[in-house]
């Protein structure tokens, strides 16, 4: 305790280091996990491990034995747990005692160890027979009007066998609803990057990083999120290359780094500084930065051409690679300096010397993640990263590229193999042929039209390949109750959640096995593959034994619910199933991309997939890589109050999305609570509050009225080192000041990060 405030104490430390260790020690500890299993699989050699469900960094190159780093061992140990919600369990607490713990609680309970049913007389879940649970889904699932009143949603721990054979029954059975947990996170990415270059996805690969002059980290926050890459940006730093980072917070994991793994600086406690600068931008202000950064861009490219000094852009690869340089050109001479420094929050020589650096360097890579995404104007953020990149030919050059920092350690797997609203033709027509089925084509719904039409009751029956959905989403005042309205919702899941307790009338809990676990089936015990940030597709192998003899594979579970439904079925799911390598086959077959599925993932390392862009042809509607102009001129700011503060959801450093593992975030100094809020001192004092004032925050809507509904109280005021017009507090708490309409308006992402709201004391 500091400044009389339990819990907010400020942290003075670097990234990693012990601090590290010590949490993974902690946790190991507090999961009763088998820790000789666990330190075991993190030394084993990679080729033959599991893939780490905590991230979608990639390893180096697979070959040297897995990082340790807190993020894995705390989503392994979470998973390896010896604690188990067993039927005793659940026989001893009705769905109604279960509803008051903490969502922390209710994952601590352990491992879900058998099929379970709800009974609505005793308000409890009931273990039931496997054959008997797919065969009431299956019934149920033939009985609704039409398909489409079916929604079939993906977390992104799915591997590419169990979404393949996913996406395979839905579409059998007529629906192309894919809510999917990428809907929330890097929607702007894939529709964005798509009209920019031609692909969805990231153009770097880690060796990239080993060739850049400058890395410009622009919304994301590796130390939590992405630990490994600390790494990664600790060379980089070390060998002399730039560092930039761009976020409304000072984030410990972007300023500096002691790598755990290194006893030299374990034992002297050195650190390794990594970003050489940082801007402070304000929330939901990066349009208007990158377009600073290119306007100064640009007039000193004019004021060198006219002295006859060698240009800051490139020219030349304008020319032959773009499309819509001169309407971008004309933007940018048009919009004024004073708009762009209200709007992002920095001065005009702010973004000139940004400007300047990004000039000097041959190489960038900008990494960015949900700071850049989660917005109303998400997708034209991640567009005007592209023209920035674009002005100076970097994309398609050694340690050059645009570098998205994906979350779940498969969502982009999931994507690849057709977790897709919205396929293309040529995927569904080669669907049809290799299964001899027909499918719909008809567009489905992601995540947010899925709620909508759950809460509008056209959709009745609701299938979760993992995840927690409800509570992920905005607005629980709205989620919740449409979950309620539901006909049956199935889920498969290793461990309670709340979105389980939101009961419909039929109710079904499917316990899976974990990543970690060995997975045996007819033809002896079986691999699947993942795709990385980096687009590198590995096997994953699961050694330990599983929490229980009744979990099945997440395809497993497919193949038997597509069996009680799809009765006269031409596909032989249960042939895919004793043998994941057909499954292979059949992607390979309907997906060209994935030519020689199995050859190349017996390969050390696995494979690429191709990223055409990486290598300059631009797979786009004019072939050409897109300039596109951002529309933004922060409008909703200009209609709001004159103390009205953007508000940004937050990870803590003890959590992993909706599953909270403790309530501390070490790198932001706060301990053993959640129920606090960001805020900078200079908005606290104009406001008359200080640090441990409790508040209230109430949202507006885009005109500027207080929205009764969507409000907190109870709230701490934490003062901290951010940009101003700024405040943070954690989700899932805060989604209740978040809207269900609020989306970016390409992608219909949630703005989970930029909020209006106003804070009063309580
Ligand atoms: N430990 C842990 N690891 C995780 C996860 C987790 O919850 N816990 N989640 C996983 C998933 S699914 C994902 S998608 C990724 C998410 O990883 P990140 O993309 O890093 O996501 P966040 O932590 O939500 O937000 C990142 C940063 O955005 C900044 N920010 C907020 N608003 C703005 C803005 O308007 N502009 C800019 N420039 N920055 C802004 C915040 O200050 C914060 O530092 O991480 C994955 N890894
Ligand atoms: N306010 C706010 N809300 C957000 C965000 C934000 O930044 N702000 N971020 C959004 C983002 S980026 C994302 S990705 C979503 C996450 O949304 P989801 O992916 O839906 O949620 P998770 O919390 O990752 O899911 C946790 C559950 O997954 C299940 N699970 C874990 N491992 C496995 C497995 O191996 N197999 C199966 N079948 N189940 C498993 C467990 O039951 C666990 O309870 O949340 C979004 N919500
Ligand atoms: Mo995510």
């Amino acid at each position: 305790m500091k400044n009389g405030v339990p819990g907010v104490s400020g942290y003075q430390g670097p990234a990693g280091g012990w601090g590290a260790v010590k949490a993974v020690s902690a946790s190991v500890f507090s999961q009763k996990a088998v820790t000789r299993d666990i330190i075991a699989m993190f030394k084993m050699n990679q080729v033959k491990g599991f893939d780490c469900p905590g991230c979608a960094w990639p390893d180096p190159g697979h070959r040297a034995p897995m990082e340790l780093c807190e993020n894995g061992v705390k989503a392994v140990s979470w998973e390896t747990t010896s604690k188990k919600a067993s039927p005793a369990f659940f026989r001893r607490h009705p769905v109604s005692t279960l509803w008051q713990y903490s969502d922390y609680a209710l994952e601590n309970i352990g491992r879900l160890t058998h099929p379970m049913k709800y009974d609505a007389v005793t308000d409890t879940w009931q273990a039931v027979e496997w054959d008997i649970a797919f065969q009431e889904i299956g019934e149920r699932l033939c009985s609704y009007d039409s398909p489409e009143q079916v929604e079939f949603y993906t977390s992104g721990r799915t591997s590419n066998e169990a979404a393949f054979l996913y996406q395979l029954f839905a579409r059998e059975y007529g629906s192309n609803n894919f809510p999917d947990c990428s809907n929330m996170c890097h929607g702007p990415t894939s529709a964005g990057l798509t009209r920019a270059i031609g692909l969805g996805k990231g153009t770097v690969e880690l060796a990239d990083f080993d060739h850049c002059d400058l890395v410009i980290c622009i919304g994301h926050n590796p130390g939590t999120n992405h630990p490994r890459m600390l790494t990664t940006l600790r060379d980089v730093a070390k060998r002399g290359a730039k560092i930039i980072a761009i976020n409304p917070l000072a984030e410990r994991g972007l300023e500096r780094f002691s790598f755990p793994q290194s006893p030299k600086e374990m034992l002297t406690g050195q650190a390794t500084e990594l970003s050489s600068s940082y801007y402070q931008v304000k929330m939901g202000g990066d349009a208007s930065l990158l377009k600073g950064m290119m306007k100064a861009l640009i007039e000193m490219d004019e004021a060198r051409v006219l002295l006859n000094q060698q240009p800051c852009l490139d020219h030349e690869f304008i020319a032959a690679h773009t499309a819509g340089y001169q309407a971008l050109y004309d933007d940018l001479r048009q919009c004024h300096w004073a708009e762009l420094e209200a709007d992002s929050g920095l001065t005009r020589s702010q973004m000139e010397d940004l400007a300047h650096s990004y000039n000097k360097s041959r190489a960038t890579i900008i990494c960015y993640g949900l700071g850049i995404t989660q917005h109303k104007n998400g997708t034209g953020n991640v567009q005007q990263l592209v023209n920035l990149l674009l002005l100076k030919s970097n994309i398609g050059k050694p340690g050059a590229g645009i570098c998205p920092l994906r979350g779940h350690s498969n969502v982009q797997g999931d994507r690849s193999v057709g977790i897709n609203e919205a396929a293309s033709d040529a995927f569904l027509q080669r669907l049809e042929a290799r299964f001899a089925i027909t499918v719909p084509r008809q567009h489905g719904r992601a995540s947010v039209e899925s709620i909508r039409a759950i809460e509008r009751g056209e959709a009745k029956a609701l299938i979760c390949m993992g995840g927690n959905l409800a509570v992920a989403m905005p607005q629980p005042q709205r989620t919740f109750a449409a979950m309620q309205k539901l006909d049956m919702q199935v889920h498969v899941a290793t461990k309670l959640n709340r979105s389980h307790l939101l009961l419909a009338k039929h109710n079904y809990l499917l316990p899976a096995l974990g990543r970690t676990e060995r997975d045996l089936q007819a033809t002896g015990i079986q691999s699947v593959t993942v795709e990385d940030s980096m687009s590198m597709v590995h096997a994953s192998c699961g050694s330990l034994k599983p929490a229980s003899p009744w979990l099945k594979s997440e395809p497993a579970i497919v193949a038997g619910m597509a069996r009680a439904t799809l009765t006269r079925s031409p596909v032989n799911w249960e042939e895919m199933v004793g043998n994941y390598a057909l499954i292979r086959d059949a992607i390979e077959a309907v997906i060209p991309a994935f030519h020689d599925y199995n050859a190349r993932i017996a390969a050390p390392g696995g494979f690429r997939m191709d990223t055409p862009a990486s290598r300059r042809e631009w797979h786009t509607g004019n072939g050409k890589a897109n300039f596109v102009v951002s529309q933004q001129r922060a409008v909703e700011r200009q209609q709001q109050p004159a103390d009205a503060l953007v508000l940004a959801t937050l990870r803590s450093h003890d959590q992993y999305n909706t599953t909270i593992y403790g309530l501390n975030d070490r790198y932001r100094g706060i301990t053993g609570r959640r129920d606090v809020v960001f805020l900078n001192a200079a908005e606290a004092r104009v406001r008359g509050l200080a640090q441990g004032d409790v508040v209230t925050i109430q949202a507006l809507d885009d005109h500027g009225r207080p929205c009764e509904d969507r409000a907190m109280c109870g709230l701490t005021v934490v003062i901290y080192n951010m940009a101003a017009g700024s405040i943070g507090a954690y989700l899932p708490e805060a989604n209740v000041l978040l809207s269900l309409d609020a989306v970016d308006s390409e992608s219909l992402t949630p703005a989970y990060k930029s909020v209006p709201v106003v804070i009063n004391k309580t």
